[in-house]
């Protein structure tokens, strides 16, 4: 879109936000003009009561925001979303009541505002209390020290420190798996071929697996809860069943069994009913 066709619809946006802000109590309104725009196009008509409102320059800041209850977690794609995933299932594990948001990453408006909005946006994200959390092991941090329904990490120092050390792992690895296997929950490509880069970061998560499950004996990485490494790697589940991935008797009972857990029976039918366009950028990338 040019430049100058958004930041028509911005203002004419940010005008009708206004309103809306003033209706939702924030108070402090129109300080800066398009800074204290509602923070998706979706939210330019006024909120039904009770609805979360927010404002973009909280991304700078994690103490602006509406002091709502009840959590919103901003996702962009069910089918596609991987960091969504392990945000929805953070959520989950810790038992916090939650709202989703989706803003889907495959629609140019949608996304072009966002970045104007807030160059750094990512999901997903998390609004709770005051606060917005973003990236997916600050919003596990976050959940963990909330002390919500079930802790997110092991009490043992030791196995927490381990369940930290493979939940960075996904954060901050295993690029050839995440570039050659995007998450898409609507692919079945039967006998796909890795390459050897691939098959370097799948052998290195089958050994993490093993790893984990042998200490713990399971059912999960860290024992009988889901933890933040369990969340981390569903992705890589999903993946491993899309691509028909070879796997060792022990990392394949683990893919089956996250893949039939109530919490992922519950995303993939979510997603089946998510519309069809988010499907381009699926194809290429992760997101
Ligand atoms: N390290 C981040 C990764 C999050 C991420 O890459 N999110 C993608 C979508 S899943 C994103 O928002 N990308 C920017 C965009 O699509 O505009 C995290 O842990 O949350």
């Amino acid at each position: 879109m040019a430049p100058e066709r958004l930041d028509r619809r911005l203002l004419r946006r940010g005008r009708r936000a206004l309103g809306d802000v003033g209706r939702s109590g924030l108070g402090d309104v129109g300080r800066s003009g398009l800074g204290d725009v509602g923070w998706s196009g979706r939210r330019a008509v006024p909120p039904p009561s009770g609805a979360v409102s927010r404002r973009s320059e909280g991304l700078r800041g994690c103490g602006s925001f509406a002091d709502v209850d009840r959590a919103v977690l901003t996702i962009n794609s069910r089918v596609y979303g991987a960091w969504s995933l392990r945000g929805w299932l953070l959520c989950r594990f810790a038992q916090i009541d939650f709202d989703v948001e989706v803003v889907p990453g495959s629609d140019p408006d949608s996304r072009a505002e966002l970045l104007l909005l807030a160059p750094s946006f990512l999901v997903p994200a998390l609004h709770h209390r005051s606060l917005l959390i973003w990236d997916t092991l600050a919003i596990a941090e976050y959940l963990h020290e909330l002390e919500p329904g079930r802790p997110l990490y092991p009490t043992d120092p030791a196995r927490r420190a381990m369940c930290r050390s493979v939940s960075g792992e996904v954060h901050s690895g295993f690029h050839n798996l995440v570039s050659a296997l995007p998450m898409n929950l609507r692919a079945r490509n039967e006998g796909f071929q890795l390459w050897s880069g691939v098959e370097a970061d799948v052998r290195r998560i089958e050994a993490v697996w093993e790893l984990c499950l042998g200490s713990s004996g399971g059912p999960y990485l860290f024992g009988a809860a889901p933890t933040v490494a369990d969340a981390m790697y569903a992705p890589e589940c999903t993946r491993f069943a899309s691509y028909d991935v070879k796997l060792g008797a022990a990392a394949g009972r683990y893919v089956e069994r996250i893949l039939a857990t109530d919490e992922m029976r519950e995303w993939a039918a979510e997603a089946e009913q998510e519309p069809e366009e988010s499907g381009e950028l699926g194809l290429e990338f992760e997101f």
